[in-house]
């Protein structure tokens, strides 16, 4: 007998017995969606059949968190581990800026692909690319194949900033080198329309409310301005295929690896222009139907893992970036048909996206992994986002030390229906933070009044009296009981100084560990 191919054949054996336990992991995200626009979270009138069998087949957590009311710096605490107000720099990006990742520290993907797993981003990107200046006719680089992504097929920025195409592996997709591309966030190119006359606007496929009025790009105004790469322009009404195309492909590739799959869906950022099949799916206009769309993907993804035999092994993370908003800038009828229908997209609690209150980061947050995650349970353990790449690697049977630093910390136990975290901190791309424990959270006063985050009053119609009294509270410490009132009406920091002192403490102590330092690049 042969001895070497036999050791080699055992040790292949082992391997492959090793790679069977180790889970993959698809963490699905989504774009301003809220506590309360799923089915299983009480949405009565948005249809999320995918969604909402996922939560009954594994956990579903009543106080799961992104870290920040906006984008950004969400997405830059979801892949690093950090803190996102701990950094200068980290707030909603224009689709021209930097990377704010720098290559060589720890990400999510990175940690995963050094055990051995198969990485790919999937959607919106929105941390930036390249190192200032990018080309995007070129190479594009450091992009996220830089920060331990094998595969990459993102969007720079959003919807609603140029450059409107997308990007795979570094290159814009299906881009004539004849027609290059340019991206200019200060002024327009020439033969640009101005958005802002009346006679441009009655044009427009759907009108802008606020800013929104720069580039016009398949009958929609942009933030930005953006000349050539016409090849390259996506469609928005099939951006959700495409991405759960991609997602799809790269399960497909990936089958035989462990795997991590960030899928960030678009859903339902703005500009609202889900697929003409989930028009009328909800009643409330496109806001409502890109939730379908969002759900609708995830059964692709779904169905993508049943095909090939992978869900079993399988952890699935649903979340969002941030709480919802209704009109974020363009006129999508969001507001009206909203009050019509009496929906509650941030559910029970207050405000929406931009905003310190629950509204602001207390979002979806359903974890399935079979016969781990206990099927149908209801946590109400503390959960952050911002744990994932340290809870990943754990899963994963790695040791999370590259995180010991920062802030991720592994809270697999949370994940599979047991204790969560003691304490919590939200931010708001302000500087605004609050911290929260079990039952109490505190909002340190801002010392200068009026500056509530505005926009979200258009969360909840009929609901602008809170907000007056949000306005005149800024400058006071607030302290709230999120057991007794999970819609922070009663600030009872008066009645409990005892409470806001030690909060007060721990939150000093998070922000002496830094506080707005330089992003480092
Ligand atoms: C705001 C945009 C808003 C949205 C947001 C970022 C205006 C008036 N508003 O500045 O439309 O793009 O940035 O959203 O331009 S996020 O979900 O990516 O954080
Ligand atoms: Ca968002």
């Amino acid at each position: 007998m042969r001895i070497a191919p036999l050791i080699a054949g055992l040790l292949l054996l082992a391997v492959s017995a090793s790679a069977a336990e180790r889970p993959n992991f698809v963490l699905l995200y989504a774009d301003d969606i809220g506590w309360g626009d799923l089915g299983c979270y009480g949405a009565k009138v948005i249809p999320t059949p995918n969604l909402d069998r996922l939560a009954s087949q594994g956990v579903r957590f009543t106080a799961g968190y992104c870290t920040s009311a906006t984008c950004t710096p969400s997405r830059y605490s979801l892949l690093t581990g950090e803190y996102a107000w701990r950094r200068q720099g980290t707030g909603v990006l224009p689709g021209d800026a930097r990377m704010i990742i720098r290559p060589g520290r720890p990400t999510m993907a990175s940690s995963l692909a050094k055990m051995g797993y198969a990485t790919g981003v999937v959607g919106k990107w929105h941390l930036g690319l390249g190192s200032g200046d990018v080309d995007w006719n070129g190479k594009i680089a450091p992009s996220p194949n830089d920060i331990g992504f094998g595969y990459s097929f993102i969007m720079a920025a959003t919807g609603d900033r140029v450059p409107t195409v997308y990007v795979e592996d570094g290159r814009v997709v299906g881009l004539d080198p004849e027609d290059p591309i340019e991206v200019s966030y200060k002024s327009p190119y020439p033969g640009d329309p101005d958005l802002k006359l009346e006679a441009e606007r009655a044009k427009l496929k759907m009108d802008w409310s606020h800013g929104h009025n720069m580039a016009l790009v398949n009958g929609v105004g942009r933030i930005g301005w953006m000349k050539g790469g016409k090849s390259a322009v996506w469609n928005d009404e099939t951006m959700g295929d495409a991405f759960a195309g991609k997602a799809c492909e790269f399960i497909a590739r990936s089958k035989d690896r462990p795997f991590l799959l960030y899928y960030a869906s678009h859903e339902n950022h703005v500009p609202r222009l889900p697929h003409p099949r989930y028009a009328g799916r909800t009643p409330l206009g496109p806001r409502g139907d890109a939730v379908v769309a969002f759900d609708d993907q995830v059964g692709r993804i779904l169905a993508e893992l049943d095909r090939h035999g992978l869900t079993e092994r399988t952890v699935i993370v649903v979340s969002s970036d941030n709480g919802p908003i209704l009109d974020d800038g363009y006129k999508d009828q969001s507001t009206e048909l909203n009050a019509k229908a009496g929906h509650e997209p941030a559910g029970p609690f207050r405000s929406g996206k931009y905003s310190i209150l629950e509204g602001g980061t207390r979002v979806p947050f359903i974890v399935r992994w079979p016969g781990r995650a206990p099927a149908g349970k209801v946590s109400d353990a503390l959960v952050s986002q911002v744990d994932l790449p340290a809870t990943f690697v754990k899963l994963a049977g790695g040791d999370a030390a590259e995180y010991a630093t920062l802030d991720a910390r592994d809270h697999s136990a949370a994940l599979l229906g047991g204790a969560g975290r003691e304490l919590l901190v939200s931010s708001t791309q302000g500087g605004q933070l609050s911290v929260r424990d079990a039952r109490w959270k505190y909002i340190p006063g801002t010392g200068q009044k009026g500056k509530a985050a505005w926009k979200s009053v258009a969360v909840q119609p009929g609901k602008a009296e809170d907000f007056k009294r949000d306005a005149a509270e800024q400058g006071k410490d607030r302290l709230f009981d999120l057991v007794a009132d999970p819609a922070e009406r009663d600030n009872v920091a008066a009645a409990h100084p005892e409470v806001v002192a030690r909060l007060k403490a721990a939150l000093d102590a998070e922000r002496a560990k830094g506080f707005n330092q330089p992003l480092g690049l």
